[in-house]
């Protein structure tokens, strides 16, 4: 009790500063100091009068009345509030340009314990992000979005916003905003106001106290439903930007009141009790049973032990154009590396054209989780055709492979620095009964080569994957002729370039 009193004094004493009680404060919620600059740790970046700042102490006050603070993870979008995270003493992420209500998806969905906060301007939100928010707010995702609308593209100097008023001008409505040339301004809180799943939808201005008392409910409101496990929260937040605006903050938040209030009513849309319902956690499954393919790994599990200790990092591209199998022999690839327990990625590329158009693909075979799937510079080059090996030859890594499907290399082919293989695959293939497995006469080589996944895996998969027996029959034999001929022809016998083989 005593030690309580003495708390008490200290607090006292401490809040009376030169006389002063301090009655009013920067939130705890925020750092003590901010980090962005040496020189400006007691400030923020925002300007003079602009309507982040307020809106940034109305959601830091609610989170810290409400005990949110160590539950809450902040998505900054881009915009003048870039920076938020410099601000906010929570989880902080900062999404790409409009990708905010997608990232705070993420989020909620894989830690539902959490406070997620999408904070977006109205270029973010209207503009480049009109699909992520329209579809956040449809799906009905549990998170809370404070929309900050100013009418204006702030940070990058003043461009048409999708909510900048009819009459206005702007950067890029220098006569100013007329519908028939650049439309109506969108009203955000309205149309997302006819989704059904959303169950609190408000707009509020930052004009005067009295509304910004009302903005300050608002945020709360929407925290509140979230932390309850409510649904989809929006809070519209009309705004001032006395920069771009070209006015003092005064002037700004008058026309907040006589310009941004009428254009845009304040007013609640939606305020729906939630409905409880009962939470389904996702299934946690690993991706090998999501796909069925344990049982399989398990038997390629002889196999791939077999030849483990030849295994390092393998990068593979095969490019060659639609219609060669290009793609599938990526996924056949990454397939046999889930079987053999690997991590794996494929990333495909390919034109808009389904048959003959350019298509290549990237594959990762790791024995460690793989940082990225694109490959600049790849160990394993499957040129399916002359363009390709034109085109991608000089990227493979020194070192490397390239497996070429011609039997001799262009005459005018400057050699890269890697091991360039000639097989006439797609001739194997057609003396097999079917061109359609010259990617696998190329995976055959590959898996001889390279020595990058087991034989046997390969044909599990295959015999999975392919249900027409003939056709199966042949994928078997264009294998068995792809590794013979690096066997027979490559070790045994290697012809040199630019007839055969280079080195
Ligand atoms: C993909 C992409 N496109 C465009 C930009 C340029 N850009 C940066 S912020 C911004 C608009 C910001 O306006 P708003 O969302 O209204 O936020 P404010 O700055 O007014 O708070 C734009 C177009 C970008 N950074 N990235
Ligand atoms: S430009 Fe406008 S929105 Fe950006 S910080 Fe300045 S006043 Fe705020």
């Amino acid at each position: 009790m005593a030690e309580e009193t003495t708390k008490t004094l200290v607090q006292e004493a401490e809040q009376r500063r030169n006389g002063y009680e301090v009655i009013h404060e920067k939130s705890p919620l925020f750092y003590d100091r901010y980090e962005r600059k040496a020189d400006l740790q007691g400030q923020t970046h925002y300007c003079p009068g602009c309507g982040h700042g307020v809106a940034h102490k109305l959601i830091a006050e609610a989170l810290q009345e409400l005990g949110l603070q160590d539950r809450t993870i902040f998505v900054s979008p881009v915009g003048c509030s870039v920076f938020a995270y410099y601000y906010f003493d929570t989880g902080n992420v900062q999404a790409a340009h409009g990708r905010a209500p997608a990232c705070a998806t993420a989020i909620k969905r894989t830690c539902p314990d959490k406070i997620v906060i999408s904070y977006q301007g109205d270029g973010d939100l209207a503009a480049i992000g009109t699909a992520e928010i329209v579809h956040a707010a449809n799906r009905g995702e549990k998170i809370t979005v404070f929309f900050v609308n100013n009418a204006i593209y702030g940070m990058t100097g003043g461009q048409m916003a999708p909510t900048t008023l009819v009459g206005q001008k702007s950067t890029t409505s220098p006569w100013d905003r007329r519908p028939t040339n650049e439309g109506f301004p969108l009203h955000m809180a309205e149309l997302l106001s006819t989704l059904e799943a959303p169950v609190y939808i408000e707009r509020v201005a930052l004009s005067d106290n009295k509304n910004i008392m009302k903005a300050r409910r608002a945020v709360r409101k929407a925290l509140e439903l979230q932390r309850d496990g409510a649904g989809f929260s929006f809070v519209e937040i009309l705004s001032p930007c006395p920069t771009i605006w070209g006015k003092d903050p005064v002037e700004a938040r008058r026309w907040v009141a006589e310009k941004l209030v009428p254009a845009f009513p304040l007013n609640v849309f939606r305020d729906r009790k939630p409905e409880p319902v009962e939470s389904v956690a996702p299934p946690q499954r690993t991706v090998s049973d999501t796909l069925e393919i344990s049982a399989k790994q398990q038997s390629a599990t002889t196999a791939a032990l077999e030849h483990a200790h030849h295994f390092r990092d393998y990068t593979i591209k095969v490019a060659g154009f639609g219609g060669q199998g290009v793609l599938l022999l990526g996924q056949l690839l990454t397939e046999m590396g889930m079987r053999e327990g690997l991590e794996v990625s494929w990333l495909p590329s390919y034109g808009p054209e389904m048959r003959s158009g350019s298509a290549h693909c990237h594959v990762c075979l790791s024995k460690e989780r793989i940082g990225s799937p694109l490959i600049s510079h790849p160990d394993v080059l499957i040129a399916m055709n002359e363009i390709s090996l034109r085109k991608f030859a000089s990227q493979v890594a020194p070192g490397g492979v390239i497996l070429y499907n011609r039997d001799r290399l262009p005459a005018d082919f400057a050699l890269p620095q890697a091991r360039v293989i000639c097989i006439p695959a797609a001739e194997m293939a057609d003396r097999l009964g079917s061109t359609k497995v010259t990617n696998i006469v190329m995976m055959g080589a590959l898996l001889e080569e390279t020595e990058c996944l087991a034989p046997a895996t390969a044909m599990g998969v295959l015999e999975d994957k392919i249900k027409n027996l003939n056709l199966l029959e042949i994928d078997r034999q264009a294998l068995a002729a792809g590794r013979n001929f690096i066997d027979n022809q490559v070790r045994v016998g290697a012809v040199s370039q630019p007839d055969g083989f280079a080195y």
